[in-house]
Order: structure tokens, then C-alpha cells, then sequence
């Protein structure tokens, strides 16, 4: 199994040795399936955070900018039932509820690193499926370009969006070869659990080589077009939030160093620990960016 001695913890919870189990059943089966080699490979070296940090220390503006506000206030979001708008440049657009979208999907297990902007990070053991399976079912037309995201606005479900913090709903994009790739995933889940609120219930965006914020939370629009899409950070700071986002160790935020992250949980561990490019997953996303200047593209 080999576990990063980096990222060894001292309190290791049950339910972390039981995913520690699956983990390796999990990369067996890929092995004798022939799977890809991305998720078999990210999930025999990365041991996962607990449930307990994964669902206590968020970002979700929509119920406050606390870290602990999510984990108390996303239970007043209603997610059964839920619908997404599908509209753009596809084939079939329309109103999806959640079960008739997501019926079908190759649902897996996927363990990640999770990288925010604010320099730290997570392991995270999603369930969900890949976009890309989205994309096929709802039926790409030639001209879309990129996929666009849109969180649910609720006032009265939703006590943080009463402040101006950002500009609501909000939203996210993803050029539409990002979107296909095949490590960007619509979670439905966390630890086999359905999607815990704070988190992003029912469906939220996962794109582990780009920082936290494109990941999109409690998806109620998904829209493919022609232009780039407005994005919500860089609507609020473009000079600091660009649209690809991508984890850079090298390209620094204008008010603090990329290069390191701490990792939630550590505890005594809890050394911060070194920025890979592209989250670590630059073997399988590097040739997206080919030829792109990146600290230009940021
Ligand atoms: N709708 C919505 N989605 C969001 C956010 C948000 O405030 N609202 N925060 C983003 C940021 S900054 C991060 S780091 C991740 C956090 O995801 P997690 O709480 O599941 O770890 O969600 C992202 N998605
Ligand atoms: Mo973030």
C-alpha cells in the first residue's frame, strides 16, 4: 500500500481503516478491470481525512464565510427533490430531476487530494460519477466551448447569501476539455454517504487540479456555450482569480506563497507539506495546457 509518510496521522478512526480496506479491493478490482491508471493510482497513496474533518471545516458562503458555519446552518437547504436546468448548446436540454439525471451513471469511488486557495488541503474519498457521462447523456453540440455551473439561490434556505460577499448565485465554468477529462467528477457523496449538505448536496463539481472554489456546490444549472463563462471569484477579484485556476505552486497569489499547503487534521503531524503542480496530478493533466503560459492563464 505504501501511504505517504506525509500524510500519516495519529488518529486514524475506524472508519478510516475499514476505507483503508476498501482502498485495497477497490485498486484491485481496477487492476483486473484494466481501469485507468489516474484513480488506482491516487487511491493506493492517499489515505483519506475523516468524515468528521471533511464535514466540519467547509467553504458553502451561502450558509456564512465561517469555516464551521456550513456544518450548522446547510441543513435549512431543502435537496429532496432537486432539479437541475440543462440548457445551451446540447441536444436534449430541459429541466432534469436529480434521479432521471444521474439515472445510469457509473457511480465509483474516487480518493483525492483537495487543494483551496487559502493553502490548505484535504484527502477526500468521493462517490460520484464523471461529468463526461453528463455531458453524453444530455448531448454536446459542436459549437459549445464550455460548461457552465450554477449553485441554488435560496434567501430563505440560505442565511449567508444576505451578504454581499460575493455576487449570487454562484457560479463556476469549466473549459469543455476540462469537463470531459475523466478525473473531473459530479460528486454525489462522501465516504459511500450520500452527499452530506455542507459539502454540496445533492451534486457538486470535483476538479482536483484546480483549486477549491471551482468546485462547484448544490448544482441547479448546468449550461454549455460558446464563450467563456463568468466565474465567481473572478468576478470579485479578477487581479487574484483567474478563469483555470489550476493548483501552481509557482504562481503565487498576489497576497501569499502557492507553494506550500497545511494539511487539515495533521495533528501533531500537521506539518505543512509542499504544493505539487496541478494538486499532483500533472501526468494526467498537463497536455491540457500545452502551450499555455500559466502564470499569464492563472
Ligand atoms: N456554491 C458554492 N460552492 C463552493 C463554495 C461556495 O462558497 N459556494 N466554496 C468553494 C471553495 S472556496 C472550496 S475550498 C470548496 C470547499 O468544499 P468542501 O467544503 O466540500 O471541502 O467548495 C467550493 N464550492
Ligand atoms: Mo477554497
Amino acid at each position: 500500500m505504501g501511504y505517504k509518510p506525509d500524510l500519516t496521522r495519529d488518529d486514524v478512526t475506524p472508519k478510516a481503516l475499514y476505507m483503508n480496506r476498501r482502498q485495497i479491493m477497490a485498486s484491485a478490482a481496477g487492476l483486473m478491470a484494466g481501469g485507468i491508471a489516474a484513480p488506482a493510482l491516487a487511491q493506493n497513496e492517499l489515505e483519506p481525512n475523516t468524515f468528521e474533518e471533511i464535514t466540519n471545516y467547509n467553504n458553502y458562503y451561502e450558509f456564512g464565510t465561517g469555516k464551521e458555519d456550513p456544518a450548522k446552518f446547510a441543513h435549512m437547504l431543502t435537496t429532496d427533490p432537486w432539479s437541475i436546468e440543462v440548457d445551451g448548446l446540447v441536444d436534449r436540454p430541459g429541466t432534469y430531476f436529480y434521479a432521471d439525471l444521474t439515472e445510469g451513471m457509473t457511480t465509483e469511488e474516487r480518493i483525492y487530494r483537495f487543494r483551496c486557495v487559502e493553502a490548505w488541503s484535504m484527502v477526500i474519498p468521493w462517490n460520484g460519477f464523471e461529468l463526461n457521462q453528463l455531458l453524453e447523456k444530455v448531448g454536446v453540440q459542436s459549437g459549445a466551448k464550455y460548461v457552465a455551473f450554477e449553485t441554488a439561490y435560496r434567501p430563505e434556505e440560505m442565511p449567508g447569501v444576505k451578504f454581499p460577499v460575493v455576487e449570487w448565485p454562484y457560479v463556476e465554468g469549466l473549459r469543455l476539455d476540462e469537463a470531459m477529462h475523466p478525473l473531473t467528477l459530479m460528486a454525489t457523496g462522501i465516504y459511500g454517504e450520500p452527499m452530506p449538505k455542507q459539502n454540496g448536496a445533492p451534486i457538486r463539481l470535483v476538479v482536483p487540479w484546480k483549486y477549491g472554489f471551482k468546485s462547484i456546490k448544490s448544482i441547479v444549472r448546468i449550461s454549455l456555450v460558446e464563450d467563456e463563462p463568468p466565474t465567481t471569484w473572478n468576478k470579485a477579484n479578477a487581479r487574484e482569480y483567474g478563469f483555470y485556476s489550476n493548483v501552481n505552486p509557482n504562481v503565487d497569489h498576489p497576497r501569499w506563497s502557492q507553494a506550500t499547503e497545511r494539511v487539515i487534521g495533521g495533528g501533531i503531524f500537521a506539518a505543512r507539506k509542499d504544493t505539487l503542480m496541478f494538486n499532483g496530478y500533472e501526468d494526467q493533466v498537463a497536455s491540457l495546457y500545452a502551450g499555455m503560459d500559466l502564470s499569464e492563464k492563472f
